[in-house]
């Protein structure tokens, strides 16, 4: 559309397999990048102005790099123009570039489409003005401007997997150092992601809210316990002593992330040494304490995993992303992974008279220029 030559670049969604609202807590996240992608392509401009089309809603914006008054927005452009301002707000001189954008992740989906286009454009604005950054520093970059121009105030883990996923592998990420472990999957079992096709809204208040009660944990046992930083540092047993100090429900909000992170623990151990029954359980464990702790499922993120639980080869299932819609992930025996794509959407649809879409999981690499 633009008449121009063009650099490809693409970032991928992702499916997070165990830990879920523990980034924002400085916890432990297991993701993995998906084989479903953001696209930009991109040409450097002669002035500082960043145009944008998207090829999915047929809309286009623009931005003045010399004028960076970007108001906060729930609107697709924020996460690429605010990509661009945070960029230029980090000190990357990026140049004014031409972007035109085609999504291939579900939006709404929980699976990270928003996050890999932040990326997917940052990495573009970055590569067409000669300029680079780490992936790290890239992420970090992406997560300030969904928090700033977006109104999302979203951890770290989306960013980070988009930007260092690994072919093949997950990725055990420290949220608080930002070191990440390379995991292999299952040689034997699959992991498959089903659609709910309900859509969420992680902008809207409720994610925020979570944040905030978390917040409100930390300060109260911070005060108990000065090496507190977050909920990272504290322990079941730290929040069994202090239990009558928070109101009810921040208690069961802290219960949700200091047990998910052990989770995690657990679930590195089992994919180490190959145990998808371990995994499985804790999948199942984590879907509980999301829906009755941490209160972010819904009817229908409930009705897939409880379909899974009785399809014969299933280790465990649970939602996977912020919640309130989105996605379920389940763990399969691989000679059975077939068979359950067909149980599982006949069992839903029977249910809902909604058809859901299903994904075999398999781990792509992170944002790559996509040479022709
Ligand atoms: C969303 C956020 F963007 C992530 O940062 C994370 O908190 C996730 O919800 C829940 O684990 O995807």
């Amino acid at each position: 559309m633009y008449a121009q030559e063009a650099r490809i670049f693409r970032a991928p969604g992702r499916v997070n397999l165990i830990g879920e609202h523990t980034d924002y807590n400085e916890g432990f996240v297991i993701p993995v990048a998906m084989d479903l992608y953001t696209w930009v392509a991109a040409a450097p401009r002669t002035d500082a102005l960043v145009h944008v089309y998207s090829q999915n809603l047929r809309e286009r914006a623009e931005m003045d790099l010399q004028h960076l008054n970007l108001q906060l927005q729930r609107h697709w452009s924020a996460y690429v123009l605010g990509v661009a301002a945070s960029l230029r707000m980090s000190g990357a001189e990026i140049g004014g570039a031409n972007l035109l954008v085609e999504g291939k992740v579900p939006m709404g989906a929980g699976l990270s489409s928003s996050a890999s286009l932040e990326v997917a454009a940052g990495y573009a604005l970055l590569e067409t003005s000669g300029l680079s950054r780490s992936p790290v520093e890239l992420a970090k970059i992406c997560q300030h401007a969904e928090n700033e121009f977006a109104g999302a105030r979203c951890g770290i883990m989306d960013q980070m997997i988009a930007c260092c996923g690994r072919a093949n592998y997950a990725l055990l990420l420290d949220c608080r150092t930002l070191e990440f472990q390379l995991l292999p999957l299952f040689s034997d079992a699959r992991f498959v992601v089903c659609n709910s096709m309900v859509k969420h809204d992680h902008a809207a208040g409720e994610y925020n809210a979570r944040r905030a009660d978390c917040e409100v944990a930390t300060r109260i046992l911070a005060e108990q316990m000065p090496g507190v930083r977050a909920l990272r540092d504290v322990s079941l047993a730290d929040l069994e002593r202090y239990a009558q100090l928070l109101p009810e429900v921040v208690y069961r909000r802290s219960r949700h992330v200091i047990s998910e992170n052990a989770r995690v623990q657990a679930a590195r151990e089992a994919l180490e040494r190959g145990d998808p029954v371990s995994f499985g359980r804790l999948m199942r464990e984590s879907h509980r304490s999301l829906k009755e702790d941490y209160e972010v499922s819904c009817t229908e993120l409930d009705l897939l995993v409880e379909i899974a639980g009785g399809i014969a080869g299933v280790y465990g299932s649970r939602m996977t992303g912020g919640g309130f819609g989105g996605c379920t992930i389940s763990l399969v025996r691989s000679g059975a992974a077939e068979e359950f794509q067909s149980a599982i959407a006949h069992g839903y649809q029977q249910a809902t008279d909604r058809s859901p879409d299903i994904y075999m999981v398999r781990a792509s690499d992170g944002i790559r220029e996509f040479l022709v």
